[in-house]
């Protein structure tokens, strides 16, 4: 019985050393100081043994519950202390400043983009989208340029390299949001009022207003009697509410072979308020749309009758708008992806 104390004793100093939190503690003091502990059990059965062997081992037994008694003491101050300690060291200073939460924002592109088409949506206009890997046929040939025609040239085109097995099937990549027109017009008769919004593609050198690739803004609407008059209210309407009435707007005679007349409508440039700077090569002035009446050829291929049904077209270039509206002077910085310009709005 004694041999049996003795190896009690130190299998519970053993593990007692290695004991790291109180949890452990207090299981350890369970097993060996419970009611039901190991130590317990013997003294518990000192009453069988003969009375000099259990002088000697009742002896012994209570002193080691002693012992284990005074080191489960020292250990659980011990444990205390430590844990005293490192909550010294994971205190907080609350008074530090916190880090900021940086939020996302949108592009101010696609935050234009959202009021334009707000705008017609609100005067009726439905939204439509076309691909951006187009044929040759919706970008040119459907909006009255055929081959070889000159206006090409006011394109310069980016052509995909794809490979069909008929030669006239050829796709690039749109350089301009026209060729929605033709698909919205094959699908749908009149009356149709549609805005396209999306990306457009140019192989040309970029300067302070041009880009290779850009948004544009494409209108639409067919129906009966539709007059020049109701192009210029519309988009005087469109310019008065995105930029407020003090703002000028010019209507000038251009070319598109897709639509007759043809006009052009720019805006009075807000950096230099009409007196000419390099935002808008001196000439006070910012093209922001090109527009007319549907040409009556576009609408005949559609299998529209132009004796009966009129259109008019617009095409709006989107970056310029928020280039006049903050008076931004380089649309390059639009896509060069720096967040010191990014986060401004
Ligand atoms: C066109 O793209 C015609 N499809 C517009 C049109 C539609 C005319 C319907 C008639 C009827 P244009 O190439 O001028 O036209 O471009 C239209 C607008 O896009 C311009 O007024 C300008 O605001 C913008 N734009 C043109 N080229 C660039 C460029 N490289 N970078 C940024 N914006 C551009």
């Amino acid at each position: 019985m004694l041999n049996q104390v003795e190896e009690l004793a130190s299998k519970a100093f053993d593990e007692l050393d290695r004991v790291s939190d109180v949890n452990a503690l207090e299981a350890w003091r369970i097993r060996y100081l419970g009611r039901k502990g190991t130590l317990i059990r013997i003294l518990r059965s000192l009453l069988t043994l003969p009375p000099e062997e259990r002088r000697v081992v009742g002896a012994r037994a209570n002193e080691l519950k002693k012992a284990l008694e005074t080191s489960l003491a020292a250990k659980k101050a011990d444990l205390e202390q430590s844990a005293v300690i490192s909550l010294q060291r994971e205190s907080l200073d609350v008074t530090l400043p916190g880090h900021p939460v940086l939020l996302g924002r949108l592009h101010p592109t696609t935050q234009v983009l959202e009021e334009i088409c707000d705008i017609f949506k609100s005067m009726g206009f439905q939204i439509v989208e076309g691909p951006e890997v187009e044929w040759e046929y919706y970008n040119f040939e459907a909006l009255n340029m055929p081959a070889d025609h000159p206006a090409r040239d006011m394109f310069a085109t980016l052509w995909v390299d794809f490979e069909t097995e008929s030669a006239d099937k050829t796709m690039l990549l749109r350089t301009h949001t026209s060729p929605v027109q033709i698909r919205v017009m094959e699908k749908s008769r009149p009356p149709i009022r549609v805005i396209a919004p999306g990306r457009v593609f140019r192989y040309e050198a970029t300067d302070a207003t041009h880009e290779w690739m850009f948004y544009q803004v494409e209108g639409l609407a067919v129906d009966k009697n539709i007059t020049l008059a109701d192009l210029k209210g519309t988009l005087f309407e469109f310019t008065r509410r995105l930029f407020g009435s003090d703002r000028k707007c010019r209507f000038r005679c251009d070319y598109f072979p897709f639509v007759e007349p043809g006009v052009e409508v720019a805006i009075d440039c807000l950096a230099c308020r009409g007196a000419g700077c390099r935002l808008c090569g001196n000439s006070g002035w910012i093209e922001i749309l090109g527009a007319g009446m549907v040409h009556p050829e576009v609408l005949r291929r559609v299998d529209i009758d132009p004796d009966i049904y009129s259109g008019f077209a617009f095409g709006m270039g989107v970056e310029r708008i928020p280039m006049l509206r903050y008076g931004i002077d380089d649309i390059r910085l639009f896509y060069s992806n720096d967040l010191r310009f990014l986060t401004q709005f």
